[in-house]
């Protein structure tokens, strides 16, 4: 039967000799990965702004004055494009991340145009649409979705200060039906938002005592937008954030932990801290959905300077 972990455990773990901490990580992730492979995927904005969910963090959220400028769902040619480059620049998958509460009828149908797209490409298919219902759901895995992703983005407890528009029981629920259609699940959360060291072990615990853990967990750094509640929010501590990929590492074991938003700001040694600590992905692109992704360039140079592979 599947581990259930409970907060104290995690909080042990997590509490550890950073020293300790990270040798654990990396000699759970040596049992489960090939110890020098990363695995690569790009983000496409698909449509953009005017959302009407409240989350504190985001550019694109409509109770917001970020300055950013709406843009329509795009047509499926860009996706075919954005695919290409995507997969010429190494990536195995084409994440496409959509503004709004949950798709329409005429944007999941055109959504599932571009799954199939990318599918012929021969790169895997992610997208993030918001809320789902049963229904929804199926019409994705026909269309062959492989991910979707769909963030907790904080502790249960600390998810209210960070989104009032919807609750942590409906995200939930969204992940529970993707999970049911045996569509992999992408989910992770954000650190940076002012929660404290005991939110960020009890997300990580949330997610590892799912019904399976999920396949791939983002673990986001705070990008901060101007405009937004959180554009002043403090630094988190880097040996903090390189903890909290160790305890997702070691709570979730055969999950790909990503690397996600945030890596500009960080320094390559950061980074490699990180991947030392258990992350196995990142997100490769010149964008990631309204921000500026760390450069492609230096990214290439700091996986060759390391040694590491792309690969899944
Ligand atoms: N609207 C959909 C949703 O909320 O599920 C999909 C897009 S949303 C932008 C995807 C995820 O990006 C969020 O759940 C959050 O974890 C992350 N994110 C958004 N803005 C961010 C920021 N400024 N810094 C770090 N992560 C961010
Ligand atoms: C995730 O966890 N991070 C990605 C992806 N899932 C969709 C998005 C990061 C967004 C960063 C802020 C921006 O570019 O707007
Ligand atoms: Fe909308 Fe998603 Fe941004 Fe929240 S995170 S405001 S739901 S686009």
């Amino acid at each position: 039967m599947k581990k259930s972990w409970t907060l104290t455990e995690a909080k042990d773990i997590f509490s550890l000799p950073f020293l300790d901490l990270v040798y654990r990580a990396q000699s759970v992730h040596r049992e489960h990965f090939e110890p020098n492979t990363v695995q690569i995927s790009t983000l496409l904005s698909i449509k953009t702004g005017s959302c009407p969910e409240n989350c504190s963090y985001c550019a694109q959220s409509a109770h917001h004055k970020t300055g950013l400028k709406k843009e329509p769902m795009v047509d499926v040619n860009t996706v075919i494009e954005a695919a290409q480059k995507a997969k010429a620049a190494g990536s195995s998958r084409l994440c496409m991340g959509a503004a709004g509460r949950g798709p329409n009828d005429k944007d999941l149908s055109r959504v599932c145009d571009m799954i199939r797209e990318v599918k012929k490409l021969d790169l895997e298919a992610c997208v993030t649409l918001g809320m789902l219902d049963a229904d929804q759901v199926k019409t994705l895995k026909a269309a062959g979705l492989d991910y979707y992703n769909h963030n907790i983005d904080t502790s249960e407890s600390f998810y209210p200060n960070v989104v009032t528009t919807r609750t942590f029981q409906d995200r939930l629920q969204t992940l529970d039906l993707v999970r049911q259609e045996g569509i992999k699940v992408c989910c992770g959360g954000i650190l940076g938002l002012g929660e404290s060291n005991d939110d960020r072990i009890q997300m990580i615990v949330t997610l590892a005592n799912f019904p399976t853990p999920p396949n791939s967990v983002p673990i986001n750094r705070l990008v901060k937008i101007p405009g937004t509640p959180l554009s002043d929010q403090p630094e988190i501590d880097p040996f903090d954030f390189v903890r909290t990929i160790a305890l997702a590492r070691i709570l979730m074991p055969s999950s790909h932990i990503r690397l996600s938003a945030g890596r500009e700001q960080m320094s390559d040694e950061l980074q490699s801290l990180c991947f030392l600590a258990g992350a196995n992905s990142l997100f490769l692109g010149e964008k990631l959905l309204t921000t500026q992704n760390a450069n492609p360039k230096r990214d290439h140079n700091l996986l060759s300077r390391l040694g590491l592979k792309t690969g899944h």
